[in-house]
């Protein structure tokens, strides 16, 4: 046998809000990141109280894979691609996300895209609920904070469930649910919990403006969607026993800055926290012993309402899933300087290397949180994002020569390779931004992930024609070989 298991899933991974576009088309609502601003390594997005005049909202035309799915599909069916990470937008189903029945046409564009998988051997990885609650959800009921919210989602996952039975195998159902443990961005884009005011900066750049925050409130979201996201486990296994839903979190990696036992005692709080809270919950069934203290000294009280402590032990998912880009370090010293990281910031790593985005890279981080989630829990693990954000050059004769995006994958896949050899039970791989997206963090264009290069730009210019790159034929080998050849020459 080599090195990686039959069947693993190599493929790449999308968010309908970053990646789809087509915000007016078959009646779609608004969702949240349909009013964020784009923004650029140094400024920050604005997230605005409606559509106002003036301004550039990068997800309404996003890359347009609304229009050019086929075309899209193919090219991952030609890097032989077994698994395709993407979301749904629950406001393409349901515009204001309150409605009794869902929007045919909604329902017929995912459909079409599952046929086209369907057509190059790929299996969809469907994450439910990716960062864009319906805007109406958002401003008329307060969002996650709101349980409400939770019936909604449920009338929304069953039609999931039923209409695309058969089509779809494998779920996520919230898009790394943990954020709402963070402000700013876990208010707004984990909770779709709205700022007060009409015109307000957020994201990474503003993230440590938390004035609007209220922690009660983000754990109550939280505590909402972990109840939801039980339920939809449950149901899904009731509508088709086929069916096998994950979790999906933003992974924490927090080495301790020195061996002095106040660093070491730090990494291990934040590792529960950031980690252990929400993976608890969604493999074990139930919160973990830490975080009653955690509430306590946060002055937090989690809203149990009758049910929800059954709803979560029925409803534990079958596999975990992450997302890791970088890794940061804990201490308690104020001067240590500080590093970005994945809708985070932590204090530096002196022995990483930062990308142009400052976020370290760590591919030894990979194999050691892949062991310590497999040891914690024991079920398959899967890394549904990974990858290297950085800005590519076109040459006069268009190719792109992203050696750095290839350096960054095979660092990673080789560490995923020694945590098998470890022991570690994974099922698959989806690199993040496979086709260059919008990004979540800076809704900017210039920070591309992808494989494949779209023309356009930070203001929304370009044709949208897409390029391969030469991480594409990389890739493409990676896959033919199962993780064999991880050689970097090109054709
Ligand atoms: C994760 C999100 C993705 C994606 C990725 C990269 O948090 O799930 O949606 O965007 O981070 O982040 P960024 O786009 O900020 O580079």
């Amino acid at each position: 046998m080599g090195r990686f298991p039959e069947n693993f899933l190599w493929g790449g991974a999308t968010a309908a809000n970053q990646f789809e576009g087509g915000v007016s088309e078959g009646g779609k609502g608004l969702s949240v990141p349909d009013v964020m601003t784009g923004g650029t390594k140094t400024t920050p997005r604005h997230v605005t109280d409606g559509i106002l005049a003036g301004y550039h909202y990068p997800s309404h035309e996003a890359v347009d894979f609304y229009h050019r799915y086929k075309e899209d599909i193919a090219l991952y069916g030609e890097m032989g691609f077994k698994c395709f990470r993407m979301s749904i937008n629950w406001s393409r189903l349901f515009p204001n996300g309150d409605e009794k029945q869902p929007k045919q046409e909604g329902i017929a564009f995912y459909r079409n895209v599952f046929l086209e998988c369907q057509k190059y051997g790929i299996q969809p990885l469907v994450t439910i609920s990716h960062y864009e609650l319906p805007y109406h959800l958002a401003k008329e009921y307060g969002g996650w904070a709101n349980r409400e919210i939770m019936d909604f989602f449920l009338r929304y996952c069953k039609v999931l469930f039923t209409e695309f039975q058969g089509l779809v195998h494998h779920w996520l159902t919230f898009n790394e649910i943990n954020i709402l443990q963070m402000g700013a961005y876990g208010n707004l884009m984990g909770g779709g919990i709205l700022p007060p005011g009409k015109d307000t900066a957020v994201g990474v750049l503003a993230g440590l403006d938390t004035s609007w925050d209220d922690e009660q409130r983000r754990y109550t979201a939280l505590h909402h969607q972990l109840v939801a996201s039980a339920k939809a486990v449950a149901m899904a296994h009731e509508i088709d026993p086929e069916n096998k839903v994950g979790c999906m979190l933003l992974s924490r990696i927090a080495y301790p800055y020195t061996c002095r036992p106040d660093d070491v005692l730090k990494g291990q709080q934040v590792m529960q926290t950031a980690n252990y809270y929400c993976g608890d919950v969604q493999v074990r069934g139930a919160y973990p012993a830490f975080a009653r203290r955690l509430w306590k000294e946060k002055g937090i009280e989690i809203p149990f309402a009758a049910g929800d402590r059954e709803a979560l032990k029925e409803g534990t998912v079958d596999f975990f899933t992450f997302s890791y880009y970088s890794s940061s370090t804990a201490t308690d010293d104020p001067d240590v300087p500080v590093a970005n990281g994945n809708m985070m910031r932590g204090p530096a790593n002196p022995y990483l290397e930062q990308s142009q985005w400052g976020w370290t890279i760590d591919p030894k981080g990979l194999r050691y949180l892949l062991n310590e989630f497999y040891g914690r829990w024991q079920i398959p693990l899967m890394i549904v994002e990974n990858g290297l954000g950085a800005e590519d050059q076109v040459e006069a004769d268009g190719s792109i020569h992203d050696e750095y995006r290839i350096a960054y994958m095979r660092e990673h896949i080789e560490q995923m390779a020694e945590a098998v050899e470890d022991g570690v039970e994974l099922m698959g791989y989806t690199v993040w931004g496979c086709t260059d997206l919008v990004s979540a963090g800076t809704g900017e264009m210039a920070k591309r992930y992808g494989l494949v290069y779209v023309d356009k730009d930070n203001e929304g210019k370009g044709t949208l024609e897409r390029r391969r790159k030469d991480s594409f034929y990389w890739y493409q080998k990676v896959i033919k070989s199962n993780g064999e050849n991880l050689d970097c020459y090109f054709h």
